[in-house]
């Protein structure tokens, strides 16, 4: 997948990214389709680092219970998805203050 980013547009990119994202930290322990709690820690620690301070052990507790929309213990893509977009939108709203 990532061998097409060259040619397709930004948005489509930062998508296929995501998808790449969250398929690199999901396939760790076999099961692909869901990010476990340790899977979720390695990927904010690795992918998002000072962004957030995600990395405390005990944010990523609290990260892991929010984002656990249907309380089954994983982390779905969906419910990856609405993070992501949570915190874009979080990040959208700081910098839009700091500009004012
Ligand atoms: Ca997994
Ligand atoms: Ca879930």
């Amino acid at each position: 997948m990532s061998g097409l980013c060259q040619e397709v547009p930004q948005l489509a990119k930062a998508m296929i990214l995501l998808i790449d994202v969250f398929d690199k930290y999901a396939k760790k322990d076999g099961d692909a389709d869901s990010l476990s709690k340790g899977e979720l820690s390695d990927l904010l620690k690795a992918e998002l680092g000072e962004f957030t301070s995600a990395s405390d052990k005990e944010n990523v507790d609290e990260f892991f219970n929010q984002l656990d929309a249907d309380k089954n213990g994983t982390i779905s893509f969906p419910e990856f998805m609405v993070f992501t977009a949570t915190l874009t939108m979080l990040i959208q709203g700081l910098a839009m203050k700091k500009m004012k």
